[in-house]
């Protein structure tokens, strides 16, 4: 129990300090407010782009324990949380490509790594994406057409599976707002 304690703990202060170097970057920044299913708000986040893609941070409290999917969908509405955020559509996808990170004909610009919600419903995370950006001058623009939205489902992604590696349901939406 000790050591479970402080782990938690040092995942914690990791997170503080990496928050503290993120600010150093002169692209265009966004954020995102995460909802579940009920339209509570159960996280928040900040998207950074640097020179040749997007660095996502962001902290969740409040989801069921396990693996989690999260990937950029190409709609920026959260509206309909109690329909499970269909209205989001599928994944920001401009070269058509096939989903997942294993997939020889993938990956979508859309996709991004799993991450882990431990039993206390947190998560701390840091992604890099190099198939999207928020001014349109790398792959998928995640601010233009439509908007986008970071939307994390019940399970993990496969990477494989088309066209969401079999991750289920939509848990939390979080429209991406350009600052
Ligand atoms: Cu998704
Ligand atoms: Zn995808």
């Amino acid at each position: 129990m000790k050591i479970r304690n402080a782990a938690v703990i040092g995942v914690a202060l990791g997170a503080f300090s990496l928050a503290s170097i993120a600010d150093e970057g002169n692209g265009p920044t966004a954020s995102v407010e995460f909802l579940d299913n009920h339209g509570e708000v159960v996280g928040e986040g900040t998207i950074e782009q640097g020179p040749v893609g997007i660095v996502i941070n962001f902290s969740i409290d409040g989801l069921e324990e396990g693996w989690k999917a999260i990937h950029i969908h190409s709609v920026g509405t959260c509206e309909d949380h109690d329909e499970g955020f269909q209205a989001s559509g599928g994944h920001l996808n401009p070269d058509d490509a096939e989903h997942g990170f294993l997939n020889p004909d993938g990956p979508d610009a859309g996709d991004l790594p799993n991450f882990y919600v431990h039993g206390d419903g947190s998560a701390m995370v840091e992604m890099f994406n190099e198939r999207a950006s928020l001014d349109g001058s790398i792959g998928g623009d995640m601010l233009g057409d439509d908007g986008t939205a970071l939307v994390i489902h019940e399970n993990p992604d496969d990477h494989m599976s088309q066209p969401i590696g079999g991750a289920g349901d939509r848990v939390a939406c979080g429209v991406v707002q350009g600052d």
